[in-house]
């Protein structure tokens, strides 16, 4: 990948905007910006907000300069910010292509900043990741990779199997004199298994990232009739359930998406809860049972005439696992006297005429957000990361269950290869190629030999 000329691009969402923003990065971005001003006053300090007037329509701008490697990219960069018609950014954009800059290609900025040590690999992915979110939990899990904890969390455990191979490896280079050891069986195994500890510990405590990319769910259930389908084609403004006043209309699971401020929300229907023996009643319950599991939160119904019904009740008969997150909704409120009052939890709201249903949206997306799993402390895996620890704790494995025995040092050779491997395919994980890199980190704080 070339990453000596200057590349430029529109760096703001396509579209028209109030501003729109071109970025260059590259040895002659300075250069190449100044050339589509009119002259400055003065040479431009770096980092300040610099007015500037476009040179063909005389267009009132502004640019932020950016010496390297004090930049995003690690390269001199410059963001010309100017009105974000779309006309405008291009014509901006193709005078810098002929004037000598290359148009970069998806992710270029961040792939340099990734080259010239701005950041990691897991970094990288949190940008992009930032980019691509769809919800609040995503954009969190994405912070999480971006504010490096990820990297903090490997720096941590290549450093210390470093340490334990400097040790293994300076026993291999000594093997010739008897009697020098530099760590014994008992203490290279247990520091092997302290790391496959830590592996094991974040692989269980870490949230996936394609589990943030599925949608928070909330489940409507409800006594028959309550209005749980003519709710879900409010929230959602959709026409999605059938709507009927016989009760029992809804028999299957159906979704719908729902879009709050907070993010898009999978909203489900479900049959009403009836006591009946009927097969087909228990076909239903057996369903809407299944659907709580993949429910982060239970929205319990009611209408006027179930008006007395506890929510513990229906949780009881929905068969609801104790802990989960739920709340309380009067439907029909249109039905009911103006004067009676809400408690705590509990929402008037009509289908019928829309009272409170966009405060129910927000009050549904508000739990769904608290009650999925992703802490902002939690760290964010996605399957490259996954398989690198996984491939790492094998390698580990084989070189802790090599250690110990009556003849085992006539394996280190072995156990210091898989060591290897595994600081390999940690190291990877932040884009650390090479173990020798980790190594020179490492051996840089030894002295062996002295
Ligand atoms: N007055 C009034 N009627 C409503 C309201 N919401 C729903 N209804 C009516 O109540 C009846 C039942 O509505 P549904 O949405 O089918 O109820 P449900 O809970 O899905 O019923 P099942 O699928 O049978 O469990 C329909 O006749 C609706 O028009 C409301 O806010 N006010
Ligand atoms: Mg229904």
């Amino acid at each position: 990948m070339m990453i000596t000329d200057t590349i430029a691009a529109i760096s703001s969402p396509p579209g028209p905007a109030a501003r729109g923003i071109i970025r260059l990065s590259g040895p002659d971005s300075w250069p190449l910006a100044m050339r589509m001003f009119e002259p400055l006053s003065a040479p431009p300090p770096p980092r300040r907000w610099i007015p500037v007037i476009l040179k063909p329509s005389r267009i009132p701008a502004g640019a932020l300069f950016f010496r390297g490697p004090a930049s995003f990219t690690g390269q001199d960069v410059v963001e010309i910010h100017i009105p974000g018609a779309v006309p405008l950014l291009r014509r901006i954009l193709a005078a810098l292509i002929a004037a000598g800059a290359r148009s970069a290609g998806p992710g270029e900025f961040s792939s340099r900043a990734y080259i010239n040590g701005k950041c990691d690999l897991t970094e990288a992915e949190g940008i992009a990741a930032a980019i691509a979110a769809t919800n609040a939990i995503q954009l969190r899990a994405a912070q999480s990779l971006r504010d490096g904890r990820l990297h903090q969390w490997t720096l941590r455990q290549t450093g210390a199997l470093a340490d334990l191979l400097a040790l293994v490896e300076a026993g291999i280079d000594f093997s010739d004199e008897p009697g020098v050891s530099f760590i014994s069986a008992a203490d290279l195994q247990g520091g092997i298994r302290g790391i496959q500890t830590q592996i094991q510990q974040l692989e269980t405590s870490a949230v996936n990232w394609q589990s943030t990319a599925a949608l928070p769910t909330a489940l409507l259930i409800g006594p028959a009739n309550a209005g749980k389908s003519s709710l879900i084609n409010q929230l959602s403004r959709q026409d999605r359930a059938i709507v009927s006043h016989h009760a029992g209309t809804t028999r299957d699971p159906i979704a719908a998406v729902m879009h709050t401020s907070r993010g898009q929300i999978r909203l489900m229907d479900s049959a009403g809860l009836e006591d009946s023996d009927h097969d087909m009643y228990r076909a239903m319950d057996q369903l809407r049972r299944q659907v709580i599991n993949q429910a982060d939160v239970l929205v319990l119904v009611l209408d006027p005439p179930h008006i007395s019904l506890a929510a513990e009740d229906l949780l009881a008969r929905a068969g609801a696992s104790a802990g989960m997150a739920w709340l309380l909704v009067y439907n029909k409120s249109d039905l009911l006297p103006a004067t009676s009052g809400v408690p705590e939890r509990r929402m008037r709201v009509s289908a019928l005429t829309g009272e409170g249903i966009a405060e129910l949206r927000e009050m549904i997306a508000a739990q769904c957000f608290a009650a999925a799993p992703m802490a902002a402390e939690y760290i964010t895996l996605n399957q490259r990361h996954r398989a690198a620890l996984d491939a790492a704790s094998q390698h580990l494995a084989r070189a802790a269950a090599a250690i110990g025995g009556d003849h085992w040092e006539s394996a280190i050779e072995l156990v210091a290869g898989d060591m290897r491997s595994a600081l390999d395919e940690l190291g990877g994980i932040c884009g650390i190629v090479s173990n020798d890199e980790i190594l020179g980190r490492i051996f840089g704080r030894f002295c062996i030999g002295k």
